[in-house]
């Protein structure tokens, strides 16, 4: 068996047991809200605890615990930890690509970036025992990775400040993994589109915003080139990939950090799908420097087949499904 050094007071905690409670930080970003809704079915309400910086709107006061979390203060989050004996901890809060890159000095005063927030994270996961998940996404590859498709062990050299610190998190939680025994877990999202929640500052933003535009005036603007192909997924499939992944057991991991893949398609291809629905839909096209830069420096295409050999990662959402599913979500919230 592996030798690993135990970080100090590691051995005093308890192992996580069969029903997890959970701590989400940065909650009220594009994922939080639904997968503590997916998560909460499973484990109950009260075994899922959401968290950010933010007052949230009353509806999510309603749905579940929420309460004020900073991950930048240590003794803020051991508090909440320890009083509510999480056992997995959740990291979600980013600047997404395009923004970051539009703003670079910002982006190293929020807390997504991990050479702050990642070796406080890391310490109070150790010292509690605590699975601790962090999201990676397609940003983490660049020019010299492959791209078609980009397997899980590559080149990673990203272009962006968002791929980079994606790059440092991956690494230092394997880093930290393999000399204290974290549990640490990451996956690589492609672009994820929701009904629901409007990512903001992203690469892959069009893919959501075609689908309001589609319903509203009926012509989309789209700042990428007709045939810029990423990959992308329905965000319920990122959601189940998440509590999966959560879920598998320590020894059924090869790696600690897993591409997951859906379906890969482009600005033309997503169009031709929705005029099967509403024919009248018509896009231009008026390709911006900095998405399109980054959207051509991303892998086309995800190879996940490790995450579906060790742990059964399986999609339920391919491209009709995601169209027909978002029109559908759309048109009900606005009813
Ligand atoms: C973005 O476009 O920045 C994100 C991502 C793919 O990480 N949606």
């Amino acid at each position: 068996p592996r030798q690993i050094n135990r970080w100090p007071s590691y051995e005093s905690s308890e192992p996580p047991t069969d029903c997890p409670r959970v701590l989400i930080t940065g909650g009220l970003g594009q994922l939080g809200v639904g997968l503590a809704q997916m998560l909460r079915k499973q484990y109950g309400k009260e075994n899922v605890i959401l968290s950010d910086i933010r007052r949230p709107p009353t509806e999510v006061y309603n749905m579940g615990p929420f309460v004020y979390a900073d991950v930048l203060d240590y003794k803020n989050l051991r508090e909440l930890v320890v009083n509510n004996r999480i056992t997995w901890l959740v990291h979600y809060s980013a600047l997404l690509s395009a923004i970051g890159e539009a703003n670079v000095a910002l982006v190293s005063t929020i807390p997504d970036v991990p050479h702050s927030v990642l070796p406080l994270l890391s310490h109070l996961a150790l010292e509690n025992c605590l699975r601790l998940f962090v999201p990676s996404t397609i940003g983490a590859f660049g020019p010299s990775s492959p791209r078609d498709p980009a397997p899980d062990l590559c080149i990673q050299r990203p272009r962006t400040i968002y791929g980079v610190s994606k790059v440092h998190a991956e690494l230092m939680g394997e880093y930290l993994h393999h000399k204290y025994g974290l549990d640490f877990r990451c996956l690589r999202y492609p672009g994820v589109v929701s009904a629901h929640t409007k990512p903001g500052g992203g690469t892959t933003d069009y893919a959501v915003q075609i689908f309001h535009d589609a319903l509203s005036s009926g012509h989309h603007e789209c700042y990428l080139r007709s045939n810029t192909r990423l990959p992308m997924m329905h965000i319920s499939d990122c959601h189940r990939a998440t509590i999966e992944f959560m879920q598998a057991p320590e020894s059924q991991l090869s790696l600690r950090t897993y591409n997951i893949a859906a379906m890969s398609f482009t600005p033309e291809e997503v169009a031709e799908e929705i005029r099967k629905h509403l024919p009248y839909l018509r896009v231009t096209y008026n390709p911006d420097t900095i998405r399109q830069t980054i959207a051509d420096s991303w892998p086309v295409r995800f190879d996940d087949s490790n995450a579906r050999q060790d742990w059964g990662w399986k999609p339920a959402y391919g491209l009709s499904e995601l169209v027909t599913d978002m029109l559908a979500s759309i048109r009900e919230k606005k009813n």
